[in-house]
């Protein structure tokens, strides 16, 4: 199910999330990529059109979050209108209160309605309800026989009527339900190889006779684009309420899942993939969304980053680099907000290609937490004005954050490093647009990144003088 679309985004995905910044350009060539996977995995063209503008205006005007990075962003655009097109919210099936749910299943010839009827009656047994089988389809004669050997071996009643017509059958599945005291009746109709009048004419009675809660048109995904024009031609007829995918097991494109909702309009309630009776799951537009990009990691990050940053502080920020006013209550500020989104371990874990670097490097939130110490034992102006802390406050300071000295002073020295960086970047005007990405990038003790490639302020850096030393000595042993 959809392995071939995953595969091809992610290729885009690993371009976008393997850069510093995303130019317009860059974005348009993803855009142009997601298209062809689209296309690729037979998604109907005007959806695949409508869905890539979407996405393209939107990346081209995204803010930007502190520690997250510009690909992150762009995945998280695509999974929202993902979730968009797959129908949003989930949509379940609206039960009666006051008398049996009546539900109908149409489609066409082999599309999987007997199965699924058996699959439903099985998964709303679990859950309680006490469903009747109802086999309606009397074209073939094995039909009936197909849904009673189901019955049998789900444990649930099935109704038919030898000789009556499906009209009959059904109406008279009303006042069966009742001495079976069942309380959902599943309707299980004929299909044709091809739509044809008397087939849609002989649905609509059923409908008008039994007056179904819900009609679901069951479609076997395997035959992708032309599921809409299918769908479309039964909605014609027939008020469908949802759709049921079948077979997604045997399709690796998905085009029919990701078209369907947007073109006809009819949500997708359930997914099967598989022939066993329990291969059927409610279809959470969600859920979907991140099964097919493969990327819910980098998804949950940028969820987790919007949830906590304050979009105007952010902004405030972006204004402060921009006049390098950037001082050390602003990095205590970012860190609170980074160390809000979680344990940092998890966080730098969820960055695709980072999980190898992090392997054996021991990054536990102490290392926040002693710069937190340090940047908490000044005082406010301290922290404005960094340029005050001399030797008597360096030890003052030191002894409230219980550190060295040295450890302040390393502290300082990289921030000021860091501040010159970012007085050049905002001397060229790099603080506007995604530019600033970067620079936030550099700055949020995320840093994120230089975090994991080891430039932190305790713990690896030490590792690294250790080792340093170590080679001077070997050199002062040779000389
Ligand atoms: N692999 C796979 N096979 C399925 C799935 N659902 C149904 N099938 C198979 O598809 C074939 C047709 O399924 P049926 O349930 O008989 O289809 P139908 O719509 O009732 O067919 P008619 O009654 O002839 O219109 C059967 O061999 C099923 O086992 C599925 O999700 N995955
Ligand atoms: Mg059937």
């Amino acid at each position: 199910m959809f392995e071939s679309i995953t595969e091809s985004l992610n290729r885009v995905f690993r371009t976008v999330l393997g850069k510093a910044r995303l130019s317009g350009d860059n974005v348009r060539e993803a855009m142009r990529e997601v298209r062809t996977a689209l296309l690729e995995a037979d998604v109907n063209h005007l959806v695949a059109t409508a869905f890539v503008d979407r996405v393209g205006r939107l990346a081209l005007g995204m803010e930007i979050i502190p520690g997250v990075q510009p690909g992150q962003l762009f995945v998280k655009i695509v999974y929202d209108e993902l979730v968009k097109l797959l129908g949003g919210e989930a949509a379940g099936i609206a039960w009666d209160a006051s008398r049996p749910t009546v539900i109908m299943l149409c489609g066409l010839q082999g599309s999987g309605k007997t199965t699924t009827a058996g699959k439903l009656a099985q998964r709303w047994m679990k859950e309680g309800r006490k469903p009747l089988l109802v086999a309606a389809d009397v074209q073939r004669p094995a039909a009936i026989e197909q849904l009673r050997i189901i019955g049998g071996r789900i444990g649930a009643p099935v109704f038919t009527q030898a000789g009556a017509s499906p009209v009959d059958i059904c109406r008279n599945s009303l006042g069966a339900a009742e001495l079976h005291t069942a309380d959902a009746i599943i309707l299980d109709t004929a299909g044709r190889l091809h739509i044809d009048g008397t087939l849609m004419d002989e649905l609509d009675a059923v409908r008008i006779a039994s007056e179904p809660k819900e009609i679901l048109f069951v479609c076997d995904a395997m035959i992708g684009q032309s599921a809409v024009d299918t769908a479309e031609e039964f909605k014609r007829r027939l008020p469908l309420t949802g759709a049921v995918l079948t077979k997604m097991d045997s399709d690796a494109r998905g085009g029919a899942a990701l078209s369907l909702r947007e073109s006809t309009g009819v949500p997708i309630k359930f997914v099967a993939a598989g022939e066993k009776l329990d291969a059927i799951e409610e279809f959470h537009p969600d859920r979907m969304a991140s099964r097919i990009l493969g990327m819910g990691d980098v998804v949950s990050l940028v969820e987790r980053a919007q949830e906590v940053i304050d979009e105007k502080e952010a902004k405030a920020m972006q204004a402060k680099l921009a006049r390098n006013e950037f001082n050390l209550e602003d990095y205590l500020n970012q860190l609170g907000q980074i160390r809000k989104m979680g344990a940092l371990k998890d966080l730098l874990g969820m960055i695709p290609g980072l999980g190898p670097q992090l392997k054996g490097m021991d990054l536990d939130d102490g290392q926040f937490k002693q710069i937190e110490a340090i940047i908490q034992s000044m005082t406010v102006k301290e922290r404005r004005n960094p340029e005050l802390v001399d030797a008597g406050r360096r030890a003052r300071i030191a002894r409230g954050a219980g550190r060295q000295p040295k450890d302040v002073a390393e502290l300082l020295k990289q921030f000021q490093e860091m501040r010159k960086i970012t007085g050049r970047m905002g001397r060229l005007g790099m603080f506007s647009g995604a530019g600033g990405q970067q620079a936030l990038e550099a700055l949020s003790p995320g840093a994120l990144n230089s975090l994991a490639a080891g430039r932190t302020l305790f713990g690896s850096k030490k590792k690294g003088t250790k080792a340093q030393k170590k080679k001077k000595d070997r050199k002062k042993k040779r000389r």
